[in-house]
């Protein structure tokens, strides 16, 4: 299979390379939100709108998850906060005369850029059996096609429903209440490409999918690890979080094949210092870690901790923890003591002594935090590095007291709101059993599809209709060749959207497109959960980009109604009228609610219970924390080849791209580029600015490729090689998934690079 640019494509010849940047944020970021909102929104509304960020009574910040600290300053939003926010209320439209100008087959040669680039969706759309382009259609109609088609399937298994995480509590639950009762638990989400390694793997060790601290937690901790995350451009806030940690005293210890340059230093935009001065050093230490070598590095730390607790007893291990809360200690302990060294310093491509620099350091440090994004969750053993990382944190009793703990730092603002609403193919007995008695109806109990299922089923021909509320699904997901020639193997998609992208121009035989208001716009206010699982409001104040739109909660019940009629008891336009009955309902059904309504009203909302956060109470299996043994097994590629992981330039926001330079990595004006070690091309004999193809190598002997691709000579680790997504997915076979997970691989595809002919 093959991927060629999209015919708008600006190819390469405006490509500048520069040097990459030392350190995140400062003035040019303060600079470069306010140019980017001015020119999507100007200037008057950008200034009026970037006030109301993640203030107490204004709207969360839907770029990403990480939490508002109890003291905000006036503008606690970032450069890429600015950008996600100025991308949605941007006064550019896409009507009805739009899509008369645009046949259907044009959008599909055009890139999610150029796509994003045309504005906000103002009204449904509706492409009919053999047509070629979009035609407007009522509200009324649209659900009257869903309806029909939904009726016409053999069984409600036919039809799976998408989430992505911008969703809010009120929206997430509704979805869910209306698809469980339609009958089916087909609810793939974004979680599935994204965190649910990390949920797999808490879920085993520590009986709570979610992380266990808090922005106080990383304040008085003693040292940080930053695994696998680039916080820098993802994260921006984060990195005014690790400042203060850092000047109470905690060290940091940065884990990434690649330097990035908010994990080397930072200059606080929200500062003067911050602005003018040289910025704080935040990393003390950087781990130029091979690609996927981290399950390595954090067994050799745990074996050098065994082995410090047998030079000096008693003073290492917290045998007090162990003993009381935890299980399957010495089974582990036996077996990562035999961790061959060899094999570490291969997989992680680290010196012995670096590794055993960090060791001194956590031996120094009382409290310890572990970060970690998608560079941990994106791999084939994902579920056991991450349960690794538990071990770490568990013989030193770093998991439920202060300062310490497991912090996997979320995406989407609300992804993991979704979560806690009941967004999840593999729902608990519990939650069914609570929504059973709450609404009447017995919920289907059969696990559904995740992503990479949903996509088998479609090319399968088994599931017919495809329904997403929120994001890209095409070009999120892997394999894009499959997965499109899957979505256009369907009867009917369906896209509930605020922007036009590549999902709405590859579609089923019919296809709708309902656009509906984002979190800057006008309605009542919502709710959402943040990283470190606060519940707060979130307040939109713009007038509507349309007076057609509806708002998600609107759409979800008004298609509920017309779907299943009287068939269940559930007061959709009730709900739809006033969110407090949605809340209401979401606190009889879901345990940490009590008081919803009443508390999220309060200022700054409220903290979700979590157990062993809270208590050391662990709900595993063992009603214990559960120690686990992880194989070591080293990735090794064929002579010739790179390990490519895909990652995110600083501007874009997943498969919304907001232009084409990557500040902080110096590319500028261009996306097709593959940065590589320069001692590997060497190796591969190629130069520096070489324009390749990416050809994957999978073990069924079939091939992807991803053509003219600019080589960027760049200080990654060796053997390793990045470029971004979503042009990269199409190298990313379907079946290439993390164990236990399902998760794609992103993060560790095997590659040659090829001479481009023209
Ligand atoms: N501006 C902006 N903000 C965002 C997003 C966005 O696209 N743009 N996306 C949101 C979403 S949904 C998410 S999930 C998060 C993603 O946040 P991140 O996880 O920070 O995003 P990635 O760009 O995928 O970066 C992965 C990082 O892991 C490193 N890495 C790759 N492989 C390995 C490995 O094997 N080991 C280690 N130790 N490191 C590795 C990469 O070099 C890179 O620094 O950000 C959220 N916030
Ligand atoms: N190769 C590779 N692939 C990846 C990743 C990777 O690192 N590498 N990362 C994965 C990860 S972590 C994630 S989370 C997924 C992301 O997958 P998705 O969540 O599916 O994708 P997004 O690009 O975030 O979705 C953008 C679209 O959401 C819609 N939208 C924006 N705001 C709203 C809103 O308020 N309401 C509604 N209804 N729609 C809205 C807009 O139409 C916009 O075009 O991608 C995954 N894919
Ligand atoms: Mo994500």
């Amino acid at each position: 299979m093959v991927s060629k640019p999209p015919v708008d494509d600006v190819g390469d010849e405006g490509l500048v390379v520069g040097p990459p940047k030392e350190y995140a944020a400062g003035l040019p970021a303060v600079a470069w939100s306010l140019r980017h909102a001015g020119r999507q929104m100007g200037v008057k509304r950008s200034l009026l709108t970037l006030v109301q960020v993640n203030q107490k009574q204004g709207f969360d910040c839907p770029g990403c998850a990480w939490p508002e600290p109890d003291h905000r300053s006036v503008a606690e939003f970032c450069e890429n906060g600015a950008k996600a926010v100025a991308e949605e209320a941007t006064v550019r439209r896409v009507g009805a005369d739009f899509f008369a100008a645009h046949p259907v087959a044009e959008l599909a040669d055009k890139s999610d850029y150029w796509l994003g680039q045309q504005g906000r969706l103002t009204e449904p759309m509706y492409l009919a059996e053999g047509a070629s382009h979009y035609a407007p259609i009522s509200w009324e109609d649209a659900f009257g096609v869903i309806a029909e088609e939904l009726a016409a399937l053999d069984s409600p298994d036919a039809a799976a429903f998408y989430t992505s995480g911008r969703t809010s509590n009120e929206a997430a639950f509704v979805y869910q209440l209306f698809v469980r009762a339609f009958g089916t638990n087909n609810l793939p989400d974004c979680s599935n490409m994204c965190h649910e390694s990390s949920g797999s793997a808490l879920t085993q060790t520590l009986g709570v999918g979610k992380g266990s601290v808090s922005l106080e937690d990383l304040y008085r901790s003693d040292l940080i690890f930053v695994v696998g995350q680039n916080p820098g451009t993802n994260h921006p806030r984060m990195l005014s979080a690790l400042e203060k940690a850092k000047q109470a005293g905690a060290s940091i210890v940065a884990v990434n094949p690649l330097p990035e340059a908010g994990l080397l230093r930072f200059k606080n935009p929200q500062k003067v210092s911050g602005v003018l001065g040289s910025g704080t050093q935040l990393t003390d230490e950087f781990a130029q870690i091979r690609v996927n070598g981290d399950l390595a590095l954090f067994r050799a730390l745990n074996r050098l901790l065994l082995e410090a607790e047998d030079a000096a007893p008693g003073t290492v291990l917290d045998r007090d923890f162990i003993d009381e809360y935890a299980h399957g200690f010495e089974e582990f302990a036996a077996d990562v003591r035999t961790t061959p060294w060899a094999d570490v310093l291969e997989a992680t491509g680290l010196s012995r002594e670096q590794i055993e620099r960090i060791h001194r350091r956590v031996l120094g440090s009382r409290r310890i935090v572990v970060c970690w994004a998608m560079g941990l969750t994106q791999h084939k053993n994902s579920v056991p590095t991450i349960r690794e990382v538990v071990n770490f944190l568990l013989l030193r009793g770093n998991v439920g007291r202060p300062g310490a703990g497991v912090c996997p730092v979320r995406g989407h603002s609300n992804v993991q709101g979704d979560r806690t609403m009941g967004i999840y193919e593999k729902p608990a007995p519990a939650f069914l059993d609570a929504l059973e008695r709450e609404f009447g109806f017995a919920p289907p109990r059969a696990h559904g599809h995740d992503v990479v299922d949903t996509i088998r089923a479609m090319r399968d021909e088994s599931v017919k209709v495809f329904v997403a509320v929120g994001g890209n699904f095409v070009s999120a997901t892997p394999d894009t060749a499959a997965t499109e020639a899957a979505l256009r193997a369907t009867r009917l998609t369906v896209q509930v959207s605020t922007k036009l992208n590549r999902s709405h121009a590859v579609t089923g035989r019919r296809a709708l497109i309902l656009p509906t208001l984002g979190r800057t716009e006008r309605d009542q206010f919502v709710t959402v959960e943040d990283s470190m699982s606060a519940v707060h409001m979130s307040r939109g104040k713009l007038p509507p980009a349309s007076p057609k739109l509806r708002s998600e909660v609107a759409i979800v019940c008004g298609l509920a109604e017309r779907v299943l009629g009287d068939r269940v008891s559930v007061p959709w336009r009730d709900l739809a009228r006033d969110y407090d009955l949605i809340r209401d309902r979401i606190e009889r059904v879901i345990p940490g609610f009590t008081d919803f309504n009443r508390r999220v009203r309060e200022p700054g909302g409220f903290v979700l219970p979590h157990g062993p956060r809270d208590a050391r109470r662990f709900p595993t299996t063992t009603g214990k924390a559960n120690f686990s043994r992880n194989e070591l097994a080293v990735l090794r590629v064929p002579e010739g080849r790179l390990i490519l992981q895909t990652v995110r330039s600083h501007d874009q926001y997943n498969t919304t791209i907001y232009g084409l330079d990557d500040r902080y990595r110096g590319i500028k004006q261009g996306r097709r580029v593959v940065f590589v070690n320069p001692v590997d091309l060497t190796a591969l004999g190629l130069a520096d600015g070489a324009l390749v193809d990416l050809v994957s190598e999978w073990h069924d002997g079939s091939e992807r490729r991803a053509e003219a691709f600019r080589v960027v000579s760049y200080d990654t680790a060796a053997g390793c090689c990045a470029a971004y997504f979503p042009e990269t997915n199409v190298l990313v076979p379907l079946d290439s998934t993390a164990d236990e997970s399902n998760t794609p691989t992103s993060k560790s595809i095997v590659v040659r690079l090829e001479p481009h002919r023209r």
